[in-house]
């Protein structure tokens, strides 16, 4: 029987399948992958899975490929390990606050590279918009104007308020969805607005440190009534860029990686190299401004150096 892995708490594995909720474990033989992973069988994923002995229970048999996943490196010592939060992503929405936290451009943009890296498809939500004055109504229009000539869907939402997360329902009417970001923007009260119920079953969404050795993420995927699936994550605090050249950076910009075929060398990293496009094409865009003219804007080459520096320094926990 086919199924979709909803649930994970480490040790049993709760899969949609046609005839409902099944709780699985898995074989051993899985586990020998936790060398590399710190989970073999993730939310997201699609699992063959045989009947158990007791009704609504079974056993894990196979791992259907993934398309993409979403992961970060397991805290703790057990540095390069990997943790994956989730499997067969449609889109993953970075959540920011308008205030409170105060929306963080940079942090968007990491988290924008992340997906590209892991290729998955990445959105922005622009959460606490009720909390919107003068003059950061003026920045979040330039930051959503900028993003969305990018190519990258922007939605505005008030999780606190009656269907103040309706232009965000509209965008998850199908496949599957994860809400990452920074702590305390708002990611579970999103949840909550749009699903109804939601509250008490996103509530055990934490991190839990083991003995203090590395962090465990129980995360669940639940369905949208009338559509597709989400799933919250706890605050994001690092993830990992591991193995990612400097030279290859720029690839994940797709505004830097549309000039870049011009600079004279062909393994330019855009900062200090003479001949390069990318610098050529850096125009500071003042709010206000029509952004369909700019090429690269100040604030994204900023992220865009930032984050080579951090690459360059074998740092790969960019997201601070
Ligand atoms: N004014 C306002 N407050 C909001 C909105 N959405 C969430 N909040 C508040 O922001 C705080 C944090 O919300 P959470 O939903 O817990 O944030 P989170 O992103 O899930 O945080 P972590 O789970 O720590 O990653 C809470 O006090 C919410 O009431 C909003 O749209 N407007
Ligand atoms: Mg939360
Ligand atoms: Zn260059």
């Amino acid at each position: 029987m086919r199924g979709l892995v909803i649930r994970s708490t480490g040790s049993r594995y709760e899969v949609q399948t046609e005839q409902g909720v099944m709780s699985c474990t898995l074989p051993g033989r899985f586990r020998q992958q936790v060398a590399v992973a710190t989970n073999p069988v993730v939310i997201g994923d699609i699992v063959h899975i045989e009947p158990g002995d007791e009704e609504g229970t079974g056993r894990v048999m196979e791992i259907t490929p993934r398309r993409n996943k979403l992961s970060r490196r397991a805290a703790g010592r057990r540095v390069g390990v990997e943790h994956v939060i989730m499997a067969n992503i449609d889109v993953a929405w970075i959540v920011q606050s308008v205030q409170k936290p105060k929306f963080n451009g940079g942090l968007v943009d990491r988290f924008l590279v992340m997906a590209s890296v892991y290729d998955i498809p990445a959105g922005i939500v622009i959460n606490k918009a009720d909390l919107m004055d003068e003059d950061s109504a003026d920045a979040m229009d330039f930051w959503a104007g900028l993003y969305r000539h990018l190519g990258y869907p922007v939605v505005f939402t008030r999780a606190m308020l009656p269907d103040g997360a309706s232009d965000l329902r509209n965008a998850l009417s199908q496949g599957m969805h994860v809400l990452v970001g920074a702590s305390g923007v708002g990611k579970s009260s999103l949840v909550n607005a749009l699903i109804p119920g939601a509250e008490q079953r996103t509530s055990h969404v934490s991190e839990r440190t083991r003995k203090g050795r590395h962090t465990t993420t129980f995360a669940e995927l639940i369905r949208i009534p009338g559509g597709g699936w989400l799933a919250d994550t706890p605050g994001l605090r690092e993830f990992g860029l591991v193995g990612l050249e400097p030279a290859e950076l720029g690839h994940h910009f797709p505004e830097i990686a549309a000039v870049l075929p011009g600079c004279r060398f062909p393994n330019c990293t855009h900062d200090h190299e003479p001949g390069c496009r990318v610098k050529e094409s850096v125009q500071e865009i003042l709010v206000g401004s029509d952004v369909a003219e700019a090429r690269i804007s100040a604030e994204r080459y900023e992220s865009y150096l930032s984050m080579l520096a951090a690459i360059r320094l074998g740092d790969a926990d960019t997201g601070r």
